[in-house]
This record gives C-alpha cells, sequence and structure tokens, in this order.
C-alpha cells in the first residue's frame, strides 16, 4: 500500500515533506508557512519595512511571480517591473511577459515593463552578439541591473526585490567559494544597500526558502508561471552546483541552508571583510548618470554605442 504523507499540523495529505525543518505541511499549511518564512528573511536581514515602497522584478517564472503574491499578501506596497528582452528562441521573452502581465491583471496588481528592443533599439541577443566575448548572460545582466535602478531613481522606490531562492543563492556561492572570488564573497547576501543615490538597494525575500518550496507554493496558489527556462541558462555553471548541492542535500537534508545560513553568519562575526563595493573613486556617466568607475561612459552606455 502507498505511504500517505500526513501533514504535521492538521493530519491532512501532505504535498510537500521538507526533512530539513522536520516538517510536511497540506496545501492549506503551506501558503501561510511560506509567506512566514518570508517575513522571517525581512525582519531578520532587515530588507525593508511596510511604509517603504518596493519595486519586484519579475521574470514571469515561479519564484518571481510567487514573490510578488507573497508581499501582497503581508501587506507591503509592491509595484512589478518585468523586462522584455528580446529573446525570440522559443518565443522566451513574449510568453515571459504574457504570463506576467495576466498574474499582474487577474490580481489587480501595477506591472511596469521595459522592452529593450523598443526602448535601445536591440534585443540583449542582438547587442551581445555585437560585442568581441560578449556573453549574453553577462550583457543580460548588466542590462537588466541598469534598468532596475534608473526605475527605482526615477519613480523614488526604496528597494528592488528579486526572486533568489536559498537553491540560487547557495550555487552561486560554491561557485565563489571553489574559484575564491573575495570581491563576491564579501557582498553576497540577502541585502546589498544601497551605496549610492543612484544605486537602489537589492533585496531576497526568499533567501530562506528551498526552490522547491516556492515551486509547491507556486502550484497550491495556482499561480500560472514560465515553464520554460530561459536558452541561454542552459548549461550555466550554477545549475551543475545546484545539482550537485541537491545530491548532496539528498543525503544529508540541510546541507543547502546551514552552508548559506552558516555563511552569512561566518560573516557577520568578522570571518570575512563585509565590502559594499565603491570606494569613493567613483564619478557619473556623463550620459546615463549613473555612478561608474571607468574614466567616461558607464559599461551600460558603451554597450549601446553605436547601436542606433
Ligand atoms: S535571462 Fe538573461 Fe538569465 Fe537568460 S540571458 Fe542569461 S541572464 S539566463 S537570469
Ligand atoms: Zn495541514
Ligand atoms: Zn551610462
Amino acid at each position: 500500500m502507498a505511504h500517505v504523507m500526513k501533514c504535521s499540523q492538521c493530519g491532512a495529505t501532505a504535498v510537500i515533506n521538507m526533512p530539513q525543518h522536520r516538517l510536511k505541511l497540506c496545501a492549506e499549511h503551506l501558503v501561510p508557512w511560506v509567506a512566514k518564512m518570508v517575513q522571517k528573511a525581512i525582519e531578520r536581514y532587515e530588507l525593508f519595512t511596510p511604509d517603504e515602497r518596493i519595486l519586484v522584478a519579475v521574470s514571469g517564472g515561479k519564484d518571481s511571480l510567487a514573490l510578488w503574491d507573497i508581499l501582497e499578501q503581508l501587506g507591503y506596497q509592491t509595484e512589478g517591473l518585468h523586462i522584455h528582452l528580446g529573446i525570440d528562441d522559443e518565443g522566451y521573452s513574449d510568453a515571459s511577459l504574457a504570463k506576467t502581465a495576466a498574474f499582474a491583471q487577474e490580481r489587480g496588481l501595477l506591472l511596469h515593463v521595459v522592452n529593450v528592443r523598443e526602448i535601445y533599439g536591440q534585443s540583449i541577443v542582438e547587442v551581445a552578439r555585437g560585442r568581441r566575448g560578449g556573453r549574453t548572460c553577462a550583457v543580460c545582466g548588466l542590462v537588466k541591473r541598469h534598468i532596475m535602478n534608473e526605475m527605482a531613481h526615477e519613480d523614488g522606490y526604496d528597494a528592488i526585490a528579486t526572486g533568489h531562492n536559498l537553491d540560487d543563492e547557495a550555487a552561486v556561492l560554491l561557485m565563489n567559494t571553489l574559484h575564491w572570488e573575495r570581491r563576491f564573497l564579501s557582498k553576497q547576501g540577502p541585502l546589498l544597500p544601497s551605496i549610492h543615490p543612484r544605486l537602489a538597494r537589492k533585496v531576497k525575500p526568499l533567501v530562506l526558502l528551498y526552490e522547491r518550496e516556492t515551486a509547491a507554493y507556486a502550484i497550491v496558489r495556482g499561480i500560472d508561471y514560465v515553464m520554460q527556462e530561459c536558452p541561454y541558462a542552459v548549461g550555466a555553471s550554477s545549475i551543475r552546483a545546484k545539482g550537485i548541492l541537491n545530491q548532496l542535500e539528498r543525503h544529508s537534508p540541510g546541507t543547502k541552508v546551514q552552508f548559506y545560513l552558516g555563511f552569512l553568519r561566518a560573516r557577520e562575526d568578522g570571518w570575512l571583510p563585509s565590502d559594499r563595493g565603491l570606494d569613493g573613486s567613483v564619478a557619473a556617466c556623463p550620459r546615463c548618470g549613473q555612478p561608474t568607475t571607468a574614466d567616461g561612459l558607464c559599461a551600460f552606455c558603451r554597450l549601446w554605442e553605436g547601436v542606433r
């Protein structure tokens, strides 16, 4: 006879087993538990307060849509930002926008959409192709950061929230540790404070949740998200790192959370210098006004030189 998993709180059929918390939950009890974990992260890492305005970066994937849903449930002031990157392979960007817009419309939430090709003349794929050694993901990251900072500055948001979960963070931590990337290790975490008026505070309220927990949450809440991965994510080293961490987790539940939270605690205790970047030697880019350490145009503005 098949073994039926029971909710630790009410005895009904559980939809998820979380051995690292010694907890099994049914659909009804999973929703408040997930919201509680997000609230805990917001308070523990002092991410933001209820009177601040939060811009939620929504890609259309399960994590960012779940994040927006949870922050709304918790009563925070949110608006969404979707960046249409112009990735046409398998209709990825159009599908992502469609799901995000439908999500916002159904719930009556305010969504801002920035279409990279319409504004700058080329998609991130095209602009990356025109660059020597321009890896699409590096270009994409640069463009997204710039647009988010610009929007937060112009519309006066207090913070930008992204849907990075514990699996994402642990995978990046593993890669950064393998290469002893001190600069990244000194600032990786759920909170990146604003160190310049043009650079918004960045926060990751899902850091206490495993990816399978946000996925279960999205399904239970009936969130219709883009299932397909970005075609450029395939083969990324972070995906291999996730696989390795999941193997370890299977043998000893809690490995991922201990690895990541242990790192944050070690840094708090002074095991690693905590560096917030920018050492005062920053100038404003003459074109866009965002801070840059380069002499002249910032990396974003150099990227679009000659495109239109
Ligand atoms: S969207 Fe952009 Fe990611 Fe796609 S091109 Fe790479 S960075 S994988 S989060
Ligand atoms: Zn229950
Ligand atoms: Zn610039």
